[in-house]
Parts: C-alpha cells; structure tokens; sequence
C-alpha cells in the first residue's frame, strides 16, 4: 500500500480565485505548502463521487512540471486513481476542456496563468475544471476559497515523481497514469466541425495563404500540427511555434499591442490573406486580414451570421451569448436571425450552464475569447479554422466579410482602454466614486449623449437562478453607446481599471474611422466620470485594444 502522508500546514489568506482560477506571482506559489492548501481545498470541497479520473496539464509555462508532480501526489491522497496528463504536461484550455468531456473524468486542474507572462518572477496560475469540461463555476470558486482560509493540513501520497514526457500508460500499484499526445485528440474534434478538404484544398494550393502566431505558448504544436501537418500551409505559416517556459520574454497576449508584429505585417504589401494569434493557454484569438484588425466583438457577430456555411454549425444555432462589455454587434445578428441572446458577466464560467442546457451554440468575449458549444472553454484554433472555413467558402477576403458585415448590420465602434497596476486603494476609489454618481445620471446630457441607464451589472443565471452582483458599472446612453468600467480579476499586480467603450454607426460612409477618433467624445467621457487620469497621474492607458 502507498503510504499517505498528513502534512500540517498554515492557512493563506489570499487563495480567492478570479476571473479564471488562482493566478499569482510563481514566487507566491513557491511559498511553503502555498500550491498544496489550494489544491487540497479543491479536493475537500468536491462531492463524494465514484469517478476518480482527473485530466492535468497546462500550458507549459515555468513551474509546470513542478506543479504537477505536487498535484498527483495529493490527487493520489485523495483518493484519486486514473489520469490523464499531456505529453511534457502539456495542454491547452481548450483542449483539457474536451479531454474532461470525451473521457468523462470527474474534472481537470488546468495550470496557467494564460495571457500573463511566465518565468521565475513572473506569474502561474492554476484553475479546476467541472465535469462538463467548464471553469468551476462561482458555487466551487467560493467553496475552495473558503477552504483555503481556515486549512490546517493536507494529504500527499509517497508517489515517486511521474515521467511526464513518454507517452503511454504507467501504473504504479493501483494508480494508472496516462501520458498521451496533446493534440490527437482535439484535431480529431476539428476535424468533426470544419470541411478539412475544402480548407486542405484552397491552403495547400496557396490560395488561402496564412500566417499563425504562437507566441511561444501552447498552441504551438496544435498550430503546427493542424495549419501545416494536415491543412497542407507552408513551413514557416505558423512561427514561435515552440512553447517555451517564459514564451521568450513577452506577454502571450494575442491583441495589437502584443503581438504587434504580426499586426504590422498585416499592413504591408507583404501581407499573406490571413493572420492570427494566439494566447498562452490557447484560448484567445486574434483575427486579422489583409489591411484589417477584426475586433472580437465583431468576430462573434460574423461568427454567427455565418454559422450555416461551416459543417459542424449547419443545422442550425440554438442562440449565441456574449459578456456584458463585449460589443453588441451579436445582439444585431441574433436580432436578424431570430435567435435568444445572453448577455453574461465577464468570465467563462457563465457560459456553462447555457451551453449546457443548449440555450446558446456560440458565445464570446471582447477579450479576445470565441467558443462553441463545442467545449466548455473558449477556443482559439476554433475561432481560426472557423474563419478560414468562412473565408474559404466565402471566396472573400476578410475584409470584404468584415465590410460587408457592417453594411447589413451597422458597426459597432469598439475599444478597450486597460489601465494596469493601479494602486488598489485608488482603484476601489474609482469605482466607489462611479456607484455614487448612478443614481443621479440617468437623464443627463453629456454633448450629443443622454444617459439611459447608470448601474452596476448583476446577473442572475437562467438556468440555476444563481446571482452575481457587482459585475460592472454600465452607463447607456439613448444612441446605443456604452461606457463600462470594470476592475480585472485576473492581474497579479495592483489592481487593473479596464474602460469598455461603444458606439454604434449605421452609415456605411462612416465605418472605415479609426475607433480611437470615432470614440473620441465618449472617451473623454469616461475619464469625466471615473476620473483616472486625474486620480493616478498617468497620461495614457497601459493597452488599448
Ligand atoms: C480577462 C478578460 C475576460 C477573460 C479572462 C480570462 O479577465 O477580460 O474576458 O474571460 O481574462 O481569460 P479580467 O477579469 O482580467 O478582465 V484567459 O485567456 O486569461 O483565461
Ligand atoms: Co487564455
């Protein structure tokens, strides 16, 4: 019998997940037991269950590998028995959200800290998934929190340390660990929803050509395998295509400004058809053509309207949902289409029960976030291979679809103005001095815009009738415009201020404007009103995006 140690440990008091999981500075969780508390406050807060099959992996970034030989021994402990881990502790988001549901494990511990970056004194993070393949909802989130506070020991097991990097199975006594290849089985679920012969056939033939950017993150080898292996594009189509542990010393955040490389080849001559970029855990994506950024906002929205011509989405969508600062242009779509439309709060973890209930087929975020119900977690590779798939059958450049798409429905005007580690004090300020003034804007006029609505967003679930408050203050004005102001839960350094700013134009002379200037008055609005600037002394925001 494998010999189970109780070890006595002390509580932390900052073991609150957010957004997306516990995400900290990796010196953090490299204090004593840190790592431990919390996996352990996981497991004591899980119902009993038979199933005892757990999916690792994660997205390879520095202490990875030490996480997880930390997690199986305790998993062990804990009573579980099978797993299934990827190759050099490898998954992406996406893909560990499919093995959950293919494989019909209990749940998965994904270890990332995503579009942070990575090294010794850089951030890790770590997050559990629940049978359905989605992010533990707020009920779980709040228990393991609450567990973490008051701990006082944990179980591990005298497991030796696992080879993480052959693939195959292992058992030791009763335990049964299989290390298999990261991508096999999430290119087989590609393969079910895309026309991978119409896409080989324009791809490998160069007239569809491409560029990928992995940015040194997870989706590396899916990239490589799928857009060059398969689909037949280039060598040299999909670049930083090796993950490394610090993905080379830059943020894995696919938007303009970080992968602004990429983004600035797309307006040369030299630009191939198509660009993307993808995120540390493989769960963004960034889409560009040649001559255009396509915001995530207005990919949902084009996403949707376009759903019929991809295999996979051809009978029909059940309703599509977006969180509440994501841009409206999908409500326009799903308006047209006759479709329910949901409007959640930042975070996937309010997809889930939608999906599951098959209320929705499509959902996304402005933060660079698309998804099906495909999986329970966004997907980046997804969104690209529904854009090539789109594109492909369209025989249309990603412009003439983007343009297009604004003649029918208008343009929603979008940008995200992210002001990073802000003093917390002077962050909590801010938003204490914006819930003052809600209750008297209503009305008011501010130049051309009249208030409609001042509030802070709370939802309350369809299906379970969960509430969550607090989830950000909203000000509509009478045109459709809208200025949202929240604070991010996943940042690792003070607190971050994320301004979310919209406006809607309908005349097709006027889509091609530069968004900053288009969004020029409500802009300056917002600072008006939350006073940031003013406040902290900055000049300018850290990200636009
Ligand atoms: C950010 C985004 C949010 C996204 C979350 C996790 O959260 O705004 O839309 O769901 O990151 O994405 P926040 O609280 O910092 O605004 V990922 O790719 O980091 O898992
Ligand atoms: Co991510």
């Amino acid at each position: 019998m494998m010999q189970i140690n109780t070890i006595q440990t002390q509580a932390y008091a900052d073991q609150k997940p957010g957004t997306s999981g516990l995400r900290k500075k990796v010196k953090a969780f490299q204090q004593a037991h840190y790592l431990a508390n919390f996996v352990q406050s996981i497991f004591s807060s899980l119902d009993a269950s038979d199933n005892k099959t757990l999916v690792i992996g994660g997205d390879g970034r520095y202490f990875n590998r030490d996480a997880i030989q930390i997690i199986l021994k305790i998993a062990v402990a804990n009573g579980f028995t099978d797993f299934i881990i990827g190759q050099g502790g490898l998954l992406s988001t996406p893909a560990a959200s499919h093995l959950i549901r293919k494989y019909k494990t209990l749940g998965g511990l994904i270890l990332s800290a995503s579009h942070n970056p990575g090294g010794p004194d850089e951030d890790f993070g770590i997050k559990y998934n629940i049978s359905n393949g989605g992010p533990a909802p707020e009920q779980y989130t709040d228990a393991f929190f609450a567990y973490s506070k008051t701990i006082t020991e944990y179980k591990s097991a005298d497991l030796p340390d696992i080879d993480l990097d052959n693939i195959g199975e292992q058992q030791i006594e009763n335990i049964n660990i299989r290390i298999i290849d990261p991508v096999d089985d999430y290119a087989e679920l590609m393969r079910s929803l895309f026309d991978f012969n119409l896409l080989k056939q324009v791809i490998s033939s160069g007239k569809l050509t491409l560029r990928f950017d992995a940015m040194h993150a997870i989706t590396g080898p899916y990239a490589t395998r799928i857009l060059q292996d398969i689909l037949g594009a280039p060598a040299g189509s999909v670049i930083n295509e090796i993950p490394l542990e610090d993905f080379g010393g830059h943020h894995p955040d696919p938007n303009l400004a970080h992968a602004k490389e990429l983004a600035d080849l797309m307006f040369t001559p030299d630009a191939p058809d198509f660009a993307a970029a993808s995120d540390g855990d493989g769960d963004r994506n960034m889409i560009l053509g040649s001559n255009i950024f396509v915001t995530p906002s207005d990919s949902l929205a084009i996403i949707a309207a376009n759903a019929h011509l991809v295999p996979g989405y051809a009978s029909g969508i059940s309703g599509v949902a977006r969180s509440m600062p994501t841009s409206q242009a999908v409500d326009r779509v799903a308006a047209k289409m006759q479709l329910p439309c949901f409007e959640t709060p930042t975070g996937w973890k309010f997809f889930g029960n939608l999906l599951d209930a098959d209320k929705i087929t499509l959902c996304g975020e402005e933060s660079f976030g698309t998804g099906s119900n495909h999986v329970r977690e966004k997907d980046g590779l997804w969104a690209v291979l529904f854009w090539l798939n789109i594109i492909a059958k369209k025989s249309q450049s990603v412009q003439q679809i983007v343009n297009e798409h604004w003649q029918e429905y208008g343009r929603d005007i979008y940008s995200r103005h992210d002001y990073e580690a802000v003093e917390s004090d002077i962050a909590n300020d801010i938003m204490d001095h914006l819930r003052n003034q809600l209750a008297t804007l209503k009305a008011q006029s501010f130049g051309v815009y009249t208030v409609k609505y001042a509030d802070e967003f709370s939802y309350t679930d369809p299906v379970d009738h969960s509430v969550s408050a607090q989830q950000g203050i909203r000000i509509g004005f009478e045109d459709g415009s809208r200025i949202i102001f929240r604070l991010s839960g996943t940042g690792t350094v003070g607190a971050t201020l994320r301004i979310y700013v919209e406006k809607y134009e309908a005349d097709a002379s006027k889509h091609n404007q530069d968004p900053q200037n288009a969004l020029a008055e409500l802009i300056d609005l917002a600072e008006q009103f939350c006073e940031i600037k003013k406040r902290t002394g900055r000049i300018e925001p850290t990200v636009i995006t």
